[in-house]
């Protein structure tokens, strides 16, 4: 099965965004801190060439939080603003005010220089589905307004909403590329919840999570299952179905459900705080380029 998501809509906004571009001062993109390079949209660069940019690493609570810490070091050497923050909690944005003023901070003084005084900073606040870009701008906003939930594509237009005299912020429907040239990378999208489980295959996608967490050394499978690291594939199946009831009526082990149960579990931290990459060391090959703001 070949991963991947790209509807109508998101060649819409891709128009939409590029358009957008002139009325913006900043771009807030937000990564999941579980996938923080990878999950990335590359159309973004070229998009926001120019701009000052921040990258919130969302859903920290999720991420194992020495590998963030990595990703933290790794995105300031890039020279993009970056923060680590659970989106949904007012309390985890507090540093961020002062980050978006230090990152416009030519903005402003070019705005002093010209005798304008309190234009707000206008951010555009974009990402791939379902990394918590509504909830953000709820949260830091303090209002409810903006639609959101679990499940990729809920934001269907643009929004600006206005957070106080000093910032407006652009919500932005979900935008992901039109091909994984590596399909593991479309797994891991998939894995975040940033595709559609229908456009997915969700045995598969759950057989690749338990190797993945493997490779990771994550103990995650371990300490809510039980299963141990030479436990074969299926026998692990057998055992997460048993444990969830995941059964059909004959009491066989239902392995489409139980599929989704492991895939949930991740997603919903049952599993452990689980970073899925990690950044290579620098000069290493596969390093991407240093990526100027
Ligand atoms: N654990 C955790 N969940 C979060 C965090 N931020 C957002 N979520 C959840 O992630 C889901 C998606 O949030 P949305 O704000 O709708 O995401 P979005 O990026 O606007 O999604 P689209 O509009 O579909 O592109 C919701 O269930 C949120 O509660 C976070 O920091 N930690
Ligand atoms: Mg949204």
């Amino acid at each position: 099965m070949e991963y991947q998501w790209f509807p109508g809509h998101m060649t819409k906004t891709l128009r939409e965004l590029r358009e957008n571009m002139k009325l913006i001062d900043l771009v807030i993109e937000i990564s999941d801190a579980r996938l923080p390079l990878s999950g990335r949209n590359p159309e973004l660069d070229g998009l926001a060439n120019g701009k000052a940019r921040i990258i919130l690493l969302g859903k920290k609570d999720l991420a194992t939080e020495d590998v963030t810490e990595e990703w933290i070091r790794y995105f300031e050497a890039r020279e993009i603003w970056p923060y680590a923050c659970d989106l949904r909690n007012r309390s985890s944005l507090s540093g961020l005010l002062p980050l978006i003023l230090k990152a416009c901070s030519a903005k402003i003084e070019r705005d002093r220089r010209r005798g304008i005084a309190n234009r707000p900073i206008r951010a555009m606040v974009c990402g791939i589905p379902n990394v918590g870009k509504s909830t953000f701008i709820n949260s830091f906003s303090g209002s409810s307004s903006l639609k959101t939930g679990n499940k990729p594509g809920v934001t269907k237009g643009r929004q600006w909403i206005r957070m106080n005299s000093r910032v407006e912020l652009l919500d932005t429907p979900g935008l992901l590329w039109p091909k994984f040239e590596d399909q593991d990378i479309g797994k891991k999208i998939a894995l975040i919840g940033s595709i559609p489980d229908e456009n997915t295959d969700r045995e598969e996608l759950a057989g690749f999570l338990i190797g993945l967490m493997r490779e990771l050394q994550s103990p995650g499978l371990s300490d809510r299952y039980g299963i141990g690291a030479d436990c074969p594939v299926p026998e692990a199946f057998e055992i997460i179905g048993r444990k969830r009831g995941a059964l059909k009526r004959g009491g066989e082990v239902d392995y489409e459900k139980t599929a989704a149960c492991l895939i949930d579990d991740f997603r919903s931290g049952k599993l452990g705080r689980i970073s899925l990459e990690r950044p290579a060391p620098e000069g290493s090959p596969g390093t991407p380029e240093r990526r100027e703001p």
